[in-house]
């Protein structure tokens, strides 16, 4: 099978691309390389050092025998997108070519409004790329928990069954994001609904929670296939940003009471995700909703199992509750389902068992390579 990984050279992706590769997929990857520009933009770095994409793509053939074809350029270029994809004539296309940050999309207007073009355009222009070209390949697009918000009720995957003046009806389940950024994904996945109803488009969209780790099978081949580890306020997530904080004897970051609880889940079980949702397409016209996290966990709880691993190498730990730069819960009823993706074959990574060796450990190894004036947020969501 032919799978196209749009945003290859980014955190997930580049994971994705390599062990698919490695499963026996003929992998391409398209990516713009606007995220190193944006890194150096911010003038922040991820933690790992890591290589330019030929160079790693060269590596991973040398190491392997497997060729990785790459294509450079824009998705928002909609004949750069069509050349590109007839080139390759993908069976599935992975799409993780988004700006991803929550804290950019909040920088001011020009970032909104950029992250929202880039991200709903982009996708809007590969939903008509397949439906002109490609109408019987498999869209899997990389959406977010956090277009579901935190609401006062259980989180199914993608729709409800609501019961209204006696009649009743399955729905996309209600969306509330929090910040710019998430609204764009829920902008995306409206626009892939609807193709799928009128174009009988098949597509997947993986609702991810938030990934951690730096390890997977493959980009633990060699230091030329490392996977980027951002900390900073604007890139880093939470734990990985915890973990480094912790190496470096910086206090815990954690915004406001820490009762903010989301899905989590390790990198190896994001490629391993993407891997079931393709040998497993959708129909055509189905538009399937996965909800793709292993565990759910308050940033609070997240601070403690950190401080608890590093006190094990011998850091002292202090966690710090700084207030909020966002505009979100910080107590409240969280229960999301995730039953789709474990029925499919998922068996899961837990933290529990990954924090020093896929986390720790690299914080360790690296922290000679953090700018600490890049730790503490410098985005507010409000004034
Ligand atoms: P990343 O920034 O590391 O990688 C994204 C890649 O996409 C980059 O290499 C970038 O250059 C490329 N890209 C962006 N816009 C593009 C465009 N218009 N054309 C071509 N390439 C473009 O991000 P990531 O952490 O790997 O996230 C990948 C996807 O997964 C995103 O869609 C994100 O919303 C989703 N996701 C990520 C996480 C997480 O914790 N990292 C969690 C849930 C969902
Ligand atoms: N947080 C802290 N301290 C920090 C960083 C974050 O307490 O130093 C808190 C935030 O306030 C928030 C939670 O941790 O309540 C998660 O923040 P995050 O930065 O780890 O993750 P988020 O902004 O939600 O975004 C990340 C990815 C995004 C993805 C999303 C999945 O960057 O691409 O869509 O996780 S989810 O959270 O499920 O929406």
């Amino acid at each position: 099978m032919r799978v196209l990984v749009i945003g290859g050279d980014g955190y997930c992706g580049w994971a994705t691309a390599l062990h698919l590769s490695n499963r026996g997929y003929d992998v391409a990857i398209l990516d713009s390389l606007v995220r190193r520009h944006w890194d150096l933009e911010l003038c922040v770095e991820t933690l790992t050092p890591i290589a330019p994409i030929k160079q790693r793509l060269q590596r991973w053939k040398d190491l392997t025998g497997k060729t990785i074809d790459l294509f450079i350029g824009d998705i928002n270029n909609y004949s750069f997108l069509v050349d590109a994809m007839l080139q390759f004539q993908p069976d599935a296309i992975v799409h993780f070519g988004e700006q991803r940050s929550a804290p950019f999309s909040m920088i001011d207007r020009e970032h909104a409004v950029m992250t929202q073009s880039n991200n709903v355009i982009g996708n809007l222009n590969l939903l008509y790329a397949m439906y002109e070209h490609f109408p019987n390949s498999h869209l899997v697009k990389l959406g977010t928990m956090g277009e579901y918000g935190t609401p006062n009720i259980d989180i199914e995957e993608g729709y409800i069954t609501i019961e209204h003046n006696g009649r009743k009806d399955t729905l996309p389940y209600p969306k509330q994001p929090g910040s710019f950024y998430h609204l764009s994904k829920v902008h995306d996945s409206h626009n892939i609904h609807f193709a799928c109803k009128i174009w009988g488009l098949r597509a997947t969209d993986l609702n991810q929670g938030v990934v951690y780790g730096v390890l997977t099978d493959e980009t633990g081949m060699d230091e030329l296939l490392i996977n980027r580890l951002d900390y900073d306020g604007v890139f880093g997530t939470a734990l990985n940003r915890f973990c480094i904080q912790a190496a470096i004897g910086h206090p815990l970051t954690v915004y406001g009471k820490g009762g903010q609880t989301r899905g989590f889940l390790d990198i190896r079980d994001t490629v391993r995700c993407v891997e079931l949702a393709i040998a497993n397409p959708a129909e055509a016209g189905e538009f399937r909703v996965f909800n793709q996290f292993t565990e759910l966990f308050s940033i609070g709880d997240l601070a403690a199992m950190v401080q608890k691993a590093s006190a094990s190498l011998g850091l002292k730990t202090e966690i710090d509750h700084l207030e909020n730069p966002r505009v979100e819960k910080e107590e409240h009823y969280f229960n999301a389902k995730n039953t789709n993706l474990l029925s499919l074959g998922l068996q899961p990574h837990f933290l529990s068992d990954s924090l020093l060796d896929s986390l720790l450990n690299f914080a360790m190894k690296y922290r000679h390579r953090v700018d600490e004036q890049e730790i503490l947020p410098k985005v507010k969501w409000k004034g």
